[in-house]
């Protein structure tokens, strides 16, 4: 089974800065842990600062890999773009978000995403990733 974890925004900072919202695990440290913990699983990692990146990584991995574990940073908030993107891929998409976006800012209680994914892991930190990758091993 062929996964992968994309990362929007921002989320190359993890680890480095404001440790009090995102804790203070790089992710690729916390990334290298998840391969040993999913030894039966092929997990790929990308992360890009940039929309229209990770719309060509959508649709590079979206009609052959089996799951995409999206976190899409602020562009959650902002990207038709990049739900569109979801909408028109095959493979499904589950939403992370490290911090409990809905206990945050108004602005960021809306996901333009949300809809288009199967389905959406808020607010339990990293944990939320080994989460999502453990609904696709199992679903
Ligand atoms: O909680 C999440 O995972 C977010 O997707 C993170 C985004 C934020 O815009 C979303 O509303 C919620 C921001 C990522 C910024 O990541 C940083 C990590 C370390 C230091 C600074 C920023």
């Amino acid at each position: 089974m062929r996964l992968i974890i994309i990362n929007g925004p921002n989320l190359n900072l993890l680890g480095v800065r404001e440790p009090d919202i995102y804790g203070r695990e790089s992710f690729e440290d916390f990334f290298a842990a998840l391969q040993v913990d999913f030894p039966t699983l092929t997990l790929h990692y990308f992360q890009s600062n940039h929309e229209g990146d990770l719309i060509d990584k959508l649709h590079e991995v979206g009609f052959s890999y089996d799951g995409i574990v999206l976190n899409a940073g602020a562009y959650t908030h902002t990207s038709v773009a990049l739900a569109d993107a979801i909408a028109a891929i095959r493979t499904p998409v589950v939403e992370v978000h490290i911090s409990n976006v809905h206990a945050r800012e108004a602005y960021r209680h809306h996901s333009y995403l949300s809809a288009q994914c199967v389905g959406v892991i808020v607010g339990l930190g990293l944990k939320g990733y080994e989460l999502a990758i453990e609904y696709f091993r199992t679903a």
